[in-house]
This record gives structure tokens, sequence and C-alpha cells, in this order.
């Protein structure tokens, strides 16, 4: 596609303001001239050739675009009879440059990026009119007939529209047209509009009318018009736009988008936080500062801010932009509600919403697999559960057994309040693993194969790994497991204050457990801190008193002590169905100590909140057993239904397709 750009005009009309240089080069604004800010714009819109028809000063002219340094590749073409001619004849003298489609415009024409994105965007040949503005005496307005233009000129009231001198034309539609132009050319009709020569066609060139409303787009005729024009454009450079970044990869779809967006104003980013990103789609690889001072860097962006949440509502109210940009994927989906929000909230003051076509190409979904796959890797997985920590006040960890179960707690998702819910750690517990194994929970399940059932969660997923390490063993042998979890990347091994031979801590008193004493504790969790070789990885201190009745005194003494021997976090555990002992114990240890990680594991208090832990200080929440408790009774079901029907009929209902079991497994993390 080429520009046509019509400046042989001698702009009588503009007086002294273009008494010695073409009309075109009169400013429109501090920075820049009619002509300048056209041809940026062309160039922008990623038009590479403009053909310029000359009159006065064409020297000047071809000089002044020239120096713009634009990516243009410019021809002149020159009517030197531009006193006794009109715009009809520089397009004949032009004709045999014009073999493409044109985007035809006059040299006074002043225009917003939108009108020109509009008229690009349409498939056929198409005219810039007006719906909103009131039929000018004398400039041209475009008669309409079923949905195209029939004629255009400064003659026609009846079903007209006001009309701008700006047209894409496809070639199809320009061929006839110019065709035209040249008959009257030859038969010297010099000094009427080339239009006069379009409505001799009579349908051989199809023109739908563009409407641009009251966006900017007026011709400059005179010093009035300046004005008017130049107030408008100051207007329209004063406008914000608005759009939201999770991202923490920029790839040339965000940058598409981003052009896009800036093209209608002044682009202000909102760049989520960690913890609205990772309540998005996935924990984002870099945090926030680095997101942001990424976003800012990026040409166009003009300011960036914080979004705290996935809801707009707040930065909207704050900033009240005239537009939000948008890819059309939040028209539908878990995003619906946040869209529907923001709506809302633009209307409320007259901002607008822009949604441009989602970008769903290939590379960019190879881009977030790698994105992903790199959150598998040891140094990243291990240091995501102190970051998460920090960065959410409150995680939740879901116990994961096998590498199915492992997925489950990878990929399970629920979608609440726009945003995405999901857990955001695993727990390997000592009572599921040894389950699984058929064994009992009294650390019979070797670390070897501890570890094997690691590796097997760690081969398919992502998230970060809470290690049940049970007593944590002899501490000659708890070191080398903590070197051992840090290398395969756990990020946290939680150790209980219990020696001799462990049993489950729910059956509290109902068997025979020893709890250890503060100062052999504390030395293994010395023992451990020393043996580690990141500054990542987490021991925590397990904490047995109230499950063993030995009151909340013993409970608090042990956690400060275990603290000060070095444990990165405590937990707190309890068999009690009311929550007030873990209260309890949260007020006190929190009255003293403010930052140390708190862990709970509410098997029995189950009645308790997330958020109702998090008001407590509560930073880690582990789901300790419940695939296990679910998974199992459901097998013995089915074994029990088939062994009472003699075939597998009746448990069919009871059964997940194959196809869904199938689509559980991703083929790559
Ligand atoms: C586990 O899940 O193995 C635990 C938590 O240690 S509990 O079963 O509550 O002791
Ligand atoms: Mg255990």
């Amino acid at each position: 596609m080429k520009a046509l750009i019509l400046n042989s005009g001698t702009g009588s009309r503009m007086g002294v303001l273009a008494c010695e240089h073409p009309k075109c080069m009169t400013e429109i604004s501090s920075r820049e001239t009619i002509l300048s800010r056209q041809l940026r714009m062309l160039s922008e819109a990623g038009i590479t050739q403009a053909v310029i028809t000359t009159g006065p000063f064409e020297g000047a002219l071809m000089d002044y675009c020239r120096s713009l340094n634009l990516p243009l590749e410019f021809t002149f073409i020159h009517n030197p009879e531009y006193t006794r001619t009109n715009y009809i004849y520089s397009i004949y003298l032009a004709r045999e440059h014009l073999d493409s489609d044109i985007l035809l415009m006059h040299g006074d024409l002043v225009f917003e990026n939108a009108v020109l994105d509009g008229l690009l965007a349409q498939p056929g040949s198409c005219m810039a009119v007006s719906s909103t503005r009131p039929l000018p005496e004398k400039d041209f307005k475009a008669v309409l007939r079923d949905g195209q233009i029939v004629r255009v000129g400064v003659e026609f009231f009846q079903n007209a529209a006001a009309a701008q001198p700006l047209y894409l034309l496809r070639r199809e539609d320009w061929r006839p047209w110019l065709a035209k132009i040249a008959d009257f050319c030859q038969r010297g009709e010099r000094s009427c509009y080339a239009e006069k020569a379009l409505n001799e066609l009579d349908g051989a060139c199809r023109i739908a009318p563009l409407d641009v409303r009251d966006m900017l787009c007026g011709e400059v005729d005179n010093p009035s018009d300046l004005a008017v024009v130049s107030a408008k454009l100051r207007e329209v450079e004063s406008r914000t736009v608005y759009m939201c970044f999770a991202a923490d990869i920029l790839h040339s779809g965000h940058i598409a988008i981003i052009k896009k967006a800036r093209r209608l104003g002044k682009l202000i980013i909102g760049a989520l936080t960690d913890e609205a990103a990772a309540s998005y789609k996935r924990f984002p690889l870099l945090p926030y500062a680095e997101r942001k001072a990424m976003l800012e860097s990026v040409v166009g962006v003009s300011r960036v801010v914080e979004q705290r949440t996935l809801s707009y509502r707040e930065n909207l109210e704050a900033l009240r932009p005239d537009f939000v940009v948008h890819g059309d994927d939040w028209t539908r989906g878990f995003q619906k509600p946040i869209r529907d929000e923001a709506v809302s909230v633009l209307a409320s003051y007259g901002g607008r919403l822009v949604e441009f076509p989602y970008a769903r190409d290939e590379k960019y979904r190879a881009l977030e697999a790698r994105a992903r796959a790199d959150l598998s890797l040891p140094d990243i997985r291990r240091a995501r559960l102190r970051r998460a920590i920090e960065m959410k006040g409150i995680v939740s960890a879901m116990e994961a057994h096998s590498g199915i179960t492992g997925l489950i707690v990878e990929n399970t998702v629920v979608y609440q309040d726009g945003g995405a819910r999901q857990f955001d750690a695993m727990w390997v517990s000592s009572l599921c693993d040894s389950t699984a194994k058929g064994k009992p929970d009294i650390e019979l399940v070797d670390m070897t194969s501890r570890f094997r059932t690691i590796d097997d969660i760690m081969e398919v997923t992502t998230k970060p790994i809470i290690f049940d390490g049970d007593t944590g063993g002899q501490t000659e042998h708890f070191v080398y497991t903590v070197r051992s979890l840090e290398r395969m990347g756990v990020s946290m091994v939680i150790i209980e204050d219990k020696v001799g031979l462990k049993k489950n801590s729910l059956f509290g008193n109902e068997v025979k457990q020893t709890q250890d004493t503060i100062e052999n504790f504390s030395a293994k969790i010395t023992a451990g801190k020393r043996a580690q070789k990141t500054a990542d990885f987490m021991i925590c201190a397990r904490i047995e008193s109230l499950i063993l009745e030995r009151g909340m005194e013993d409970a608090l003494e042990r956690a400060f002590a275990f603290v000060k021997a070095g444990a990165d976090a405590i937990m707190i555990h309890s068999r009690r169905k009311d929550p007030t002992e873990i209260f309890t114990f949260a007020e006190r240890f929190r009255a003293q100590d403010r930052t140390t990680p708190l862990v709970v594991v509410p098997t029995s208090f189950n009645s308790v909140t997330e958020e109702e832990f998090k008001a407590r200080g509560v930073n880690v929440v582990i789901y300790a057993n419940q695939l296990t408790r679910t998974g199992f009774p459901a097998m013995q079901n089915a074994a029990k239904t088939i062994l009472e029907h003699h075939r597998a009929q009746e448990c069919d209902e009871q059964c997940m397709s194959i196809k869904d079991i199938i689509t559980l497994i991703p083929e790559e993390v």
C-alpha cells in the first residue's frame, strides 16, 4: 500500500501562516507540523512508501520530508500548473506511481491514530465520514445509499454525511477512478475535484463510509480551522490508556498490543504485584520490581504503576484513563467478572474499553511452557516457597504421595472472583507416603524410598515441596538428609521433636510417644542449618507439646528455643477439633516473634479458613492427607462393587473416564 498525499494547493486562505512554506508545513503543536505528523503516523502504521504531489515551495517541502528521517520512501510529483489546476491534475501526473492499494489524503488533513487504524482495518475501500457532525456548508459531503458512498462533493445535502478527504482505496476500486481521472484530465477538465470523476463511475468504485464520529479528523483551511484542530489535538494527546500486565516474559504479542495501545494515548501499565500475578495464571518467574523495570523500559510506555489485585477497580478509579486496552480473551471464561467490573467502572466516568484479538500463537504457548519448565528446576523450585510466603503472607500446601497426586496438586484450579485459586506447594507426608506403600507411619519407610517419592513428584510438577522429615532421625543422619533434600530442590523439611519409635501424632497419647529434650532437638536443628548450602532451604521445627498434652508453656518455650537454634519456621500441631489452643499459641508466639513463619496442619481443626489463619499470623497451611483419605476409600468401594456384582459394569459410574485420566497427565510439564 502506498500513501498519496496531495500537497499542490496554494494554501492562500491560511494568510501569513503559510506564505513562506507549503500549507502542510504549518505547525499544529509545539512538536509537529501537519505533514510531519501525517508521515510519522503513516510510518508507525507500517506504510513505507509515500507519493507526494507538490506545488508551491516544492524544494522546501522535499527537503523537509527527507529531514524527518522516517523509514519512508518518497516519490515527489510536481504539478507545475498548481495555480490553474486542482488536485485531479496532480493525481493524473502521478498516475504511473499509483498502481497499488492507495491511502489517499489531502495534505492539510489532521486526524488521530484511531481514525487511521480504523481505515486500515477495513477489508474494502472506504472514506472517513462523520455521523455526528453537522453537514458543512462548503466542505465535502458523502451521499450514502445501501451502506455505500455513491457521490462525494460539496453540493450534496440529501442523504449525506460530513466527509473528509481521507480514503483507503483498494486497487480494484482505485483503478477505475484513476482511469476516469485520466479521462477528465486528457479532455482538459483539470480544475475540478477528483471526486467529480468518482461520481461518474456509478458503482464501478465501491467505497464504504467509515464513521469517525467526533474523533479528530479535519482539514486546516484557514487560521480558525487551525485553532480548532490544534485544540482538539491537545485533547487527543492528553488522553491516557491503561493496560494491565502479569507478564514475566515479554514476547512479540505483548509488544504488538502495547504498540496498538499507545496509539490511543499516553500508556500507563498496571503491573500485577507478585501476589496478584500468582493468583492469575502461575507463579511469576521475576519478582514485581524486575517486571516493573522491564515494562518501564518498553518504548511507548509512559508510566508503570502497581496493580494490587486482579480487579482493575482501584487503579481505574484513581487514574480515570480514557481507554482500557485488553485482549478479547477476557470476554469469556474466568476473567469475565473482571471485565464486567472494568466495563462498569469505565462507564461511570465515560472511559472506553478497546479490545484487540488475543494472540493465540503456538510460539507463545511454547514460551509459556518453557517458563513453566524453568519453575521445576531445583534452584528455582527451592526458592519459591520462601518467596511465596513473603509475597502472599500465607501459602497452602496439599499432600502428594506419587506422581499422579503431585499432578493433581499442581494442576487443580478453581476460578473464583476473576482469579485462579491453586495450591502453592506440596506436602510429602510421612503418613500418606507410608500408607501408599501399605506401611505404618513409624519411620519404617526408609529415606531412599521417601526420596524416590519426591523424585516421582518432581519429575512431573513445578510447585515447591515441603517434606515431612518425621523426627529427622539421628543428628548425624539428619545432616545428610538436609543436603540431599536441598540438592533435589525441596524447599522445606519439617522435623518433629520426638525420639524413639515415632507414631503418627493423631494418635496423641493413645500410643507411647516420647518427646525429645529441648537441648537435643535444638542441636539437631543447628546441625541441619550448618549442613545446608543455600539460603533458600528451610528447616521447620514441629512442636508436639500440645499433641502430647505437655501444655502451652512447654510449646512456647520450645518454639522460642528452636528459633534460637536456627529453625526457619515453627509448626505447631494439635489434634483437637477446637482451634482455640492453636489460636492461643499463634497469638502468644506472635507477641514475641513477628517474623518466623508459623505452620499449621488443620486435619482436626478443619473449620478454620486460610483467611482466618492469616489474620492470626499463620503463614503455611498444610492439608496433610485429604487426597489419601478420599482416594483410598473410593478404590475400596470399587473393589467391593466388582466383587459383589461379579463384573465391572456397576463400578463404571464411579470411574473417571479413560479420556479424563489421560488429560490429567500432560505430555510435558
Ligand atoms: C503427616 O502427614 O504425616 C503428618 C501430619 O506428619 S499428621 O499426620 O497430622 O501427624
Ligand atoms: Mg508425618
